[in-house]
């Protein structure tokens, strides 16, 4: 067998994942964002500080089995975002473009209900709706970020190029161009 640089060999394996539940059943990497590490993302600085202060509640969660990050491996992963507001604004993802920009991604949304909202560099947005069984396909050069504007967590199912990186810097200095807003109890993306 010849073995190709850059992309290593690994032996197969399986993971348990309840689709039903939602859950990635032995995940051996979680990552977990608390409010506390939203700052600078919501247009209610003041309103995240009081949820801050109010004990950081977790904002999200990611549930991982990671593969090498490497071109002709693919990662996969659990999404779980949490219900909630940040003064009219509805719990959403950091959001981020793939390092390597040309590299796209599905979302298998599993439970709740919100929105991924995807961007361009050059400044389109464009808002789908998410819910149990509806797939989202961010294609390459999107910047993508969840939004949940139900009351339940919103749990989406991942795959993406193991290459892929994040890259959450020009989504930090560019913003997402739109935010989606409680507007008379709706959502509703506003510029
Ligand atoms: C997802 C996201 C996950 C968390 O796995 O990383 O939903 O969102 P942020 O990374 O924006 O904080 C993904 O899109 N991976 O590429
Ligand atoms: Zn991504």
């Amino acid at each position: 067998m010849k073995l190709v640089p850059g992309t290593s060999f690994i032996e197969p394996f399986s993971v348990g994942l309840d689709l039903e539940a939602a859950v990635m059943e032995d995940p051996s990497r979680v990552t977990v964002r608390k409010a506390s590490a939203m700052r600078g993302y919501y247009a209610d600085p003041a309103a995240l500080e009081r949820l801050i202060a109010s004990g950081d509640p977790i904002h999200y969660k990611v549930y991982e089995v990671p593969v090498p990050e490497e071109y002709g491996h693919l990662m996969y992963c659990i999404s779980e975002l949490e219900p909630g507001l940040v003064g009219d604004e509805y719990f959403m993802t950091k959001g981020h473009y793939h390092s390597v920009v040309q590299t796209g991604e599905i979302y298998l949304c599993l439970r709740g209900e919100g929105f991924m909202v995807m961007k361009t560099a050059d400044g389109r947005v464009v808002a789908e709706p998410m819910a149990r069984n509806r797939m989202v396909y961010v294609p390459p050069y999107w910047a993508h970020r969840s939004v949940n504007t139900g009351t339940e967590p919103l749990v989406s199912f991942c795959i993406y190029g193991a290459e892929a990186g994040h890259n959450y810097g020009d989504i930090e200095t560019e913003g997402f161009g739109a935010r989606m807003l409680r507007v008379g109890g709706k959502p509703e993306l506003r510029p």
